[in-house]
This record gives structure tokens, C-alpha cells and sequence, in this order.
């Protein structure tokens, strides 16, 4: 059951709760809740930005492209050097990885205290910036393994491992959205207190919603499954929501249910989402709030990574409505 937070009356912190969670891990050192406390303070500085861009003269794009061969935008650089100088700080980090570095950036060995691996996509879905859309700042924390030499190794893990996933969703409100392995709370921005506040815990999707989100314009490469799915869809009373960027198209799903499909396409064969920094993250979420979320037919969270940036097709969401689509796979 959606528990409102504020309906008890209490006012929680996403650093007092993380803080009261930590207190229910005897032993813990502490290094987590700072991490997630550095994440923090990104989302506050990048939401920032992001609602500044344009007065500041920061929208458009960078002039190069990223790893990905995708055009950088401006804020892509700001959000990625935010995150990076916040993170860079913390001892307990391992290796950093981002969809805008080709490499990992390696901070310290197992041997200097680098306990965990942080992966993020920056700002996920900022070319809808010029046009006032919403976007996100998507991220997953892993445990390094310090007898593995390869940063690209060590970061390569399957979904299944992650301890920690979430996003901040940069829209009319600024929503912090995490699970650390015990179900999903969400947090609001209050600019004037300057902290995120507790709103929900423990958020259950509906289990169906005759709701789809695709970019239908694919539709003649999608596989053959995937185009009968979506005739049955539009024979079936089904409604079509598409925002074009993941963090907005997720959320909504998560708080009102309904299934989310990047498939296969002939520009992108193996989907255009990445595996590691997106797919990974928001399949934890959705499991974690009794979803679920698949790669083809194989759950998310079970793919072997075999690369940083490696791409992956990804069905989200209400766990009645990803299986009516897998049955069409
Ligand atoms: P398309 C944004 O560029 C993004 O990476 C995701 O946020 C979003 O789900 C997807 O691409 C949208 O891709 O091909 O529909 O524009």
C-alpha cells in the first residue's frame, strides 16, 4: 500500500531517512549514506541548472559528440562535471562511470577503501530541454570487487547486484525516486527548505493499466512480436503514452502503472537504451515496487553486462501488462 509519508505527520529528510536507515544496518560505516548524500546535493545543484538553462544561454548542444555518437548537449557537460565533482569527493567510491566518458574514471583501489562502483547517466533525455521537457538524472551503485584489475570489468555486473538504484526526475517538481533492496520511496524537492522531503514509501505499481508507452514511429522494425502486440493493444481499448524521455515515461509508470518498450530497432538492433546505467537501474526500481522488467524474455536484472555502454531492448513495467507483451515475444 502506498503509505503517504505526510499523512503520519512526520517530516523526513532523504538525509534523516537515510541516516535512520543506516542505523538499521549494525556495523555500517557510514560510506553508503554518503554517497547517496553526494547524489543528493547533485540533484539540488543539476535542478539548478536545468531550470536556469535557458536564461543562462546553456541549452543546445556542446559541439561534440559522446561516446555513444550522440551530439552532447551543454547541459549533458554541466550535469556530468556536477555529479563528477560531488561524487569525486567521497572516499568510499571505487570507480565512477558515465554515459558521457568513454572510460571509467578509477578514484582509489579496494586497497585505499574504494568499496563501491557509482554509474549514472547524467541527464538523461536533455535534447527535450530546448522544448521545456522533462528529464533525469538516472543512477545505480555496485560493490567494487578489488581482485578485478579492469574498471569496465569490475562495473560490469549483472542488474541482479546492484544495492542501490534511482533517478531524479527534473519536472514540474523535482522527485527523488530510490530503493536500496527494500522497496521504493519517493522524495520531493522543497527549494525553500533545500532538502528533499519523504512523500511516499513502499510504492506499489498497479499491477495492470491499459496504458502502453513506445515510439510507435519504429513500429514497421520492431520484431514480429512486437508489432502483433501492438495491434492487440489498439484492439484492445489500450491508450498510448510516449514522453520521449526515460526518467518522465518510468515515473509515470511507477506511480500510475502501464508497460514501457524501447524494442529492437534497424538503427539500433540491440535497443537504444544502455544496459548498465539505465535499463539496470529502472528494471531495480520496478521489481523493487512489484513490477517487473525484461530483455527480450530474459529478466533485466539477470543480463551478463559485457560491456560499459552496451545497449539492451527493455519492457517495463506492470507486472500483468509485461507479460501480456512477453507472450507476444
Ligand atoms: P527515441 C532520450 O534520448 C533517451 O535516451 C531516453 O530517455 C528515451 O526513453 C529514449 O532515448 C527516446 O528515444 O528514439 O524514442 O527518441
Amino acid at each position: 500500500m502506498n503509505e503517504t509519508a505526510s499523512s503520519t505527520g512526520n517530516l523526513f529528510s532523504l538525509q534523516s531517512h537515510i541516516l535512520s536507515e543506516e542505523s538499521r544496518h549494525p556495523g555500517a560505516s557510514g560510506d553508503f549514506s554518503w554517497i547517496i548524500s553526494a547524489i543528493s546535493l547533485a540533484g539540488k545543484a543539476i535542478a539548478h541548472r536545468v531550470r536556469r538553462a535557458r536564461l543562462e544561454n546553456t541549452l543546445g548542444e556542446a559541439g561534440a559528440t559522446n561516446v555513444q555518437g550522440e551530439l552532447q548537449q551543454r547541459m549533458d557537460v554541466i550535469a556530468n562535471e556536477i555529479l563528477m565533482r560531488c561524487l569525486g569527493s567521497r572516499a568510499s567510491i571505487a570507480v565512477l562511470a558515465s554515459e558521457e566518458e568513454e572510460e571509467p574514471t578509477i578514484l582509489r583501489r579496494g586497497s585505499e577503501g574504494g568499496k563501491y562502483c557509482v554509474l549514472f547517466d547524467p541527464l538523461d533525455g536533455s535534447s527535450t530541454l530546448d522544448t521545456n521537457g522533462a528529464v533525469g538524472t538516472i543512477f545505480t551503485i555496485l560493490r567494487n570487487d578489488p581482485l578485478i584489475e579492469s574498471a569496465e570489468r569490475t562495473v560490469c555486473q549483472p542488474g541482479r547486484k546492484q544495492i542501490a538504484a534511482g533517478y531524479i526526475l527534473y519536472g514540474p517538481s523535482t522527485a527523488f525516486v530510490i530503493t536500496t533492496g527494500s522497496g521504493v520511496d519517493l522524495f520531493e524537492l522543497d527549494p525553500f527548505v533545500g532538502s528533499f522531503i519523504l512523500v511516499k514509501q513502499g510504492i506499489r505499481i498497479p499491477t495492470s493499466k491499459r496504458v502502453y508507452s513506445v515510439n510507435e514511429a519504429y513500429t514497421a522494425s520492431f520484431p514480429h512480436g512486437y508489432q502483433e502486440y501492438l495491434k492487440w493493444a489498439h484492439a484492445n481499448d489500450y491508450s498510448s503514452r510516449y514522453i520521449g524521455s526515460l526518467c518522465a515515461d518510468v515515473h509515470r509508470i511507477l506511480i500510475d502503472g502501464g508497460v514501457f518498450m524501447y524494442p529492437p530497432t534497424l538503427s539500433h538492433p540491440d535497443g537504444k537504451l544502455r544496459l548498465l546505467y539505465e535499463a539496470n537501474p529502472m528494471a531495480m526500481i520496478v521489481e523493487q515496487a512489484g513490477g517487473s522488467s525484461i530483455c527480450g524474455t530474459t529478466p533485466t536484472l539477470d543480463v551478463q553486462p559485457n560491456k560499459l555502454h552496451q545497449r539492451a531492448p527493455l519492457i517495463l513495467g506492470s507486472s500483468d501488462e509485461v507479460k501480456r507483451v512477453a507472450d507476444f515475444l
